[in-house]
């Protein structure tokens, strides 16, 4: 392991699958118990508020209920070790990073606890349900959303994650299949920035022959194992 600088992470669901949170695309998973034009689109929204408000209701719940796993908590502890410049995206939207230690996440597809009001546009934390339509505590309006980024909007700070990617020296994507866009896509921004890129997964991702090196296994296994390699090669 050669001493890195500038790190970018990007975490997806696996990374919280060993916290029993649903991953998406896994036999079972939650793109095989709802579709997603009905749950993960702003026409699916508008179609059927009331099924997208309790699938997310339910998610909030479930992820309330769980716990970080040791890869989340070896983040966190990167997060204040590590002397560099450290980055880490999530396309998660629960609050499993944050838990575990890590002051500062970038959720790139935006958060559970969290409300947008369609109308003023201002958020609010949010952990109850939205089922029942409840008024924007800001405007009055019952216009709250889910702040979840669905298929066909812009993901949170492009800006600073593209700029982080253009600079970064290392590269490393964390139980992400890889499927969705534009996050598919930061493993070749790195590269074209000249950076080592690396996959940590259950399993090889869709564009794992994009990586220089690929790690298979949990990633409550394979994580801890990796912070403590860039911890023991970071000088000063
Ligand atoms: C383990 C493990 C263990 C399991 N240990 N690993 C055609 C071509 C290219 C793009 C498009 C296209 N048509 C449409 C698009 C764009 C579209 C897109 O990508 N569609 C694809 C289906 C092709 N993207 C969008 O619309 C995005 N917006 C956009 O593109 O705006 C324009 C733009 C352009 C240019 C720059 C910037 C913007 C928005 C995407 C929004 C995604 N939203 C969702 C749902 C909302 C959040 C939520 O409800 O939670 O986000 S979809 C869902 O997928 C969720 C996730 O964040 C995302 C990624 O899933 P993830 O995390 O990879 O999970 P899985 O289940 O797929 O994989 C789990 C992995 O973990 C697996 O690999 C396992 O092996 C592994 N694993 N257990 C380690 N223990």
């Amino acid at each position: 392991m050669a001493d890195f600088k500038r790190i970018v992470i990007l975490t997806g669901a696996g990374i919280s699958a060993e916290s029993g949170i649903d991953t998406f695309r896994a036999a079972g998973g939650l793109w095989e118990q709802h579709r997603i034009e009905d749950v993960a689109t702003p026409e699916g929204f508008a179609r059927n508020p009331g099924l997208v408000l309790g699938f997310y209701d339910t998610r909030r719940a479930a992820m309330a209920a769980a716990l970080p796993n040791p890869a989340h908590i070896a983040l966190a502890r990167l997060e204040r070790e590590f002397p560099g410049e450290l980055l880490l995206v999530t396309q998660n939207v629960d609050d499993l990073h944050e838990r575990g230690g890590s002051a500062r996440v970038l959720h790139m597809h935006g958060e559970l606890q969290s409300a947008l009001c369609a109308s003023c546009e201002m958020r609010t934390r949010w952990e109850g349900e939205m089922l029942g339509r409840p008024a924007c505590p800001v405007c009055q309006s019952r216009s709250l959303r889910p702040d979840i980024v669905w298929f066909g909007e812009m993901p949170y700070q492009m800006g600073r994650i593209y700029t982080a990617l253009e600079t970064c020296d290392l590269f490393v994507s964390i139980g992400t299949s890889g499927a969705v866009y534009p996050a598919a896509g930061f493993v070749q921004e790195a590269r074209a920035a000249g950076a080592h890129t690396l996959e940590l997964n259950l399993e090889p991702s869709e564009g794992s022959r994009l990586f220089h090196e690929s790690r298979l296994g949990p990633a409550s296994a394979l994580v801890p194992a990796w912070v403590e390699d860039v911890l023991s090669c970071a000088g000063p």
